[in-house]
């Protein structure tokens, strides 16, 4: 018999685009939603979302990681890849074994890490295909509604994944749970290894490189890398259907700035060591070299400092 789930109050760590676009929506639906900080500007945060010409705003309880009231479960993981690691280390002790994590992020490896160090959690992952944009910290602009999917490792995770994509569904949006989860990230892991740090090398929208020869080839060659990877470690892929993929998301989000270039205009540390950075180490775990990834990895890191990896 499988325990249900207590979802009425959610955490969330990073409240950036998506974090805070979560919190909106569970928000609207009768969750509590508490919002955990590193270092907490203030005990509250009025977060305002524009939806086309309709506007919410609500003020949410924030509280610094070693103060948030317990139990944290659920928790809803929203921080970039390279945050992450200090920001859960803070708040490990305070979890209990069975609390729920939901990790929402792109690029991969803090799950691993997480059940490296906690074995006795919930560790679920999610991805998303929403586009929503800040133009100032609390303000967060709807680009498009996407889908949301989530799954867990283990039968209680997946039925987890169930109760949360159930209670998801109740703001409207489209969200499922999916038993292939692993194999969804990694596809999309696929896609943004071929578009994000290629953008962040030509400093173009996602759609202009498909004007450029040197860039698709490159784009060619990392998937076929990737490919490789996904292969060996158990979702075999093909370099034709993962390039095709990367093509015509960079097609249908022409106009966007990817991440990893948004990154690098504002000077932050990019996400590279969870993208193509993770695909080298798990290409040296299998014996093989991924020359085109390393490349580019060492080319985004030198644009700017990285955080200690994980891997
Ligand atoms: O996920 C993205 C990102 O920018 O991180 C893509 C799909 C490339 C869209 O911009």
């Amino acid at each position: 018999m499988i325990a249900d789930p207590n979802l009425s109050h959610w955490h969330i760590l990073g409240a950036g685009a998506i974090g805070g676009l979560w919190a909106l929506r569970l928000h609207s639906i009768g969750c509590r939603v508490t919002l955990i900080e590193r270092a907490p500007l203030s005990p509250e945060r009025r977060l305002q979302l524009t939806d086309n010409s309709h506007s919410s705003c609500h003020d949410f309880p924030v509280v610094a990681a070693n103060a948030a009231a317990l139990p944290l479960s659920p928790l809803l993981v929203t921080t970039k890849a390279g945050d992450t690691i200090d920001v859960i280390a803070a708040l490990l002790p305070r979890l209990n074994a069975g609390d729920i994590v939901l990790l929402l992020q792109n690029g991969m490896g803090i799950d691993d890490w997480l059940r490296q160090q906690r074995p006795d959690l919930q560790i679920l992952t999610a991805i998303t295909t929403d586009g929503v944009f800040r133009p100032t910290r609390d303000h967060l602009v709807m680009a498009g509604h996407g889908e949301t999917l989530t799954g867990g490792n283990t039968a209680v995770e997946q039925e987890t994944a169930m109760q949360i994509a159930l209670q998801w569904q109740k703001t409207g949006e489209v969200v499922q749970a999916v038993t292939d989860i692993q194999r969804r990230r990694w596809q999309k892991l696929a896609i943004n290894c071929a578009i994000n740090p290629l953008t962040a090398r030509y400093r173009c929208r996602n759609g202009a490189l498909l004007d450029m020869p040197e860039a698709l080839s490159a784009m060619r060659s990392i998937c076929a890398e990737v490919a490789e990877v996904m292969s060996l470690e158990g979702y075999p892929a093909s370099t034709a259907s993962l390039y095709d993929a990367a093509c015509a998301v960079a097609r249908q989000t022409a106009t966007n700035t990817s991440s990893m270039l948004a990154d690098i205009q504002a000077q932050r540390p990019t996400e590279i060591d969870f993208m193509n950075g993770h695909i080298v180490t798990m290409a040296r775990k299998h014996g093989i070299a991924t020359p085109s990834n390393a490349r580019i990895t060492a080319e985004i890191r030198a644009l700017h400092p990285q955080p200690a990896s994980s891997n």
